[in-house]
């Protein structure tokens, strides 16, 4: 793959394996115990919104079935879960009232990590977003933020005790940019004003539940930290055009998020900023959490910077081009550009391929297999270059539902049958959990 020297086969001591999931991929019970209504509920009623007409309604039922979800996980020998809060199970106004129900199925799932033996990673804000907030502005409104803050107390206050790893927000970019921008995600909304204020309002958010956290009762060793979606951007000819374009996109999509959180400053002016707002963005955060799943190559177009593939290279089946080195790129960046960036953990990495079960049942995923084996290496090789990784979250567990694609991509180590709710591990499951087990990679080029 890379003319790079070998590097050791084992991770470091302590290193976490895990998976990853969120709430409304998974859950499904929609109306279950007092939930209240999200952004995504109404925007899977939009004709066309979503691949096949499909919506989080049942999903993998992971509400009811997350005992025997986290038990597959454990039997695994993963050691984490990485999973989502549903705001609107909590709060389903998305502010005022509690439902206790809500954060007493919380507490069941911490419960069963805890016997199993599996670290608990909470994530508090993985896009959906209560929609009577939505009805009262939504992220473009400066609000919402306060609204996350204290919803952020909440959960904290009932799990505190037990979860340590606390990432305020799964990719903000998603949210101001798929949700307002481009309005491929809920709400829809496709508005470059409100675009830019949900960044920053989301950011804010950031800051301020930051400050409720460290601020509330917690359990020795808490960690705090948000997650990005980071990608090596470059262009993709040598033209001036492509490097200007390219460079727009990594401010765009990367420096817009890293900059204010790890330096405290925008790379571009931001309206919506008010004094003291770059300090809560920027306190420090125990750990940085990275998803990554592509590089990115940039063309500026006729109508605008473009996303191209590059040649030669083989795609998963949302078409995203296989890159393990990229990880190892973009991490040795992070860290020559920003030294004093905290810890990183992985808390997304995966790929969709077209599983389908052998007449015997089982599910053969070779290709995934060799997905996650070439970015374990890469990210191997970027700890042994100096930067400091602690964990690795697969996504994900389950198959389930992929947002704007439906339920047709695959992105789980575990199949879902959705008609009967039947769960298969598939090969690239057994193979994560051996090197979790292990701590150490097979020897070789070829996965074991
Ligand atoms: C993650 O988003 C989500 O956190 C998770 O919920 C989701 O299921 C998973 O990934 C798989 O999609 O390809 O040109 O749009 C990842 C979203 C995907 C956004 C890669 C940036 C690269 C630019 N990211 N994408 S492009």
């Amino acid at each position: 793959m890379s003319d790079a020297p070998p590097v050791a086969d084992t991770f470091p001591d302590g290193f976490v394996w895990g998976a990853a999931t969120a709430a409304y991929q998974v859950e499904g019970a929609v109306d279950a115990d007092g939930r209240g209504q999200s952004i995504w509920d109404t925007f899977c009623r939009v004709p066309g919104a979503i691949a096949g007409g499909d919506t989080g309604e049942v999903a993998c039922d992971h509400y009811h079935r997350y005992a025997e979800d986290i038990g597959l996980l454990a039997d695994l020998g993963l050691g984490a879960y990485r999973f989502s809060i549903a705001w609107p199970r909590v709060q389903p106004d998305g502010s005022g009232a509690i439902n206790q129900k809500g954060l007493d199925h919380y507490r069941r799932v911490v419960d069963e990590l805890l016997v199993r033996d599996v670290i608990p990673s909470v994530t508090l804000y993985h896009w959906d977003l209560p929609q009577a907030l939505q009805d009262k502005g939504g992220w473009p409104a400066r609000d919402t933020a306060y609204r996350f803050a204290d919803y952020a107390a909440v959960v904290h206050d009932a799990l505190g005790d037990v979860v340590k790893q606390w990432i305020t927000l799964n990719e903000p970019k998603v949210s101001s940019h798929a949700g307002y921008g481009s309005g491929i995600h809920a709400p829809g909304i496709k508005d470059q004003v409100l675009r830019d204020r949900a960044v920053h309002h989301l950011l804010l958010a950031h800051g301020l539940s930051l400050q409720a956290l460290r601020d509330g009762r917690h359990a020795a060793g808490q960690q705090v930290g948000l997650t990005l979606d980071v990608s090596p951007v470059a262009p993709a000819t040598d033209s001036q055009a492509d490097a200007d374009a390219a460079r727009r996109v990594d401010v765009d999509s990367h420096r817009l998020f890293l900059d204010p959180v790890l330096h405290g400053t925008y790379p571009i002016h931001l309206d919506a900023v008010q004094d003291g707002d770059l300090g809560l963005i920027s306190a420090p955060i125990d750990f940085l959490g990275i998803n990554y799943y592509r590089r990115i190559l940039v063309q500026a177009g006729p109508t605008g910077d473009e996303t191209v593939l590059p040649e030669g290279v083989p795609v998963t089946s949302v078409n995203w081009p296989v890159q393990p080195d990229g990880l190892r790129e973009v991490l040795v960046d992070l860290q020559t550009t920003y030294p004093t960036i905290p810890p990183i953990y992985i808390t997304e990495n995966g790929a969709a391929y077209d599983d389908v079960p052998a007449d015997d049942g089982t599910v053969d995923d070779p290709q995934r297999v060799d997905y996650l084996h070439g970015h374990l290496r890469a990210l191997r090789t970027a700890i042994a270059a100096g930067v400091d990784v602690r964990g690795y979250f697969v996504w994900t567990l389950l198959d389930n539902f992929e947002w704007a694609e439906g339920f047709a991509k695959r992105f789980g180590i575990v199949h879902v049958d959705y008609a009967s709710q039947t769960r298969t591990p598939k090969t690239s499951a057994g193979w994560l959990g051996r090197v979790a087990r292990a701590n150490a990679l097979p020897s070789g080029d070829r996965p074991a």
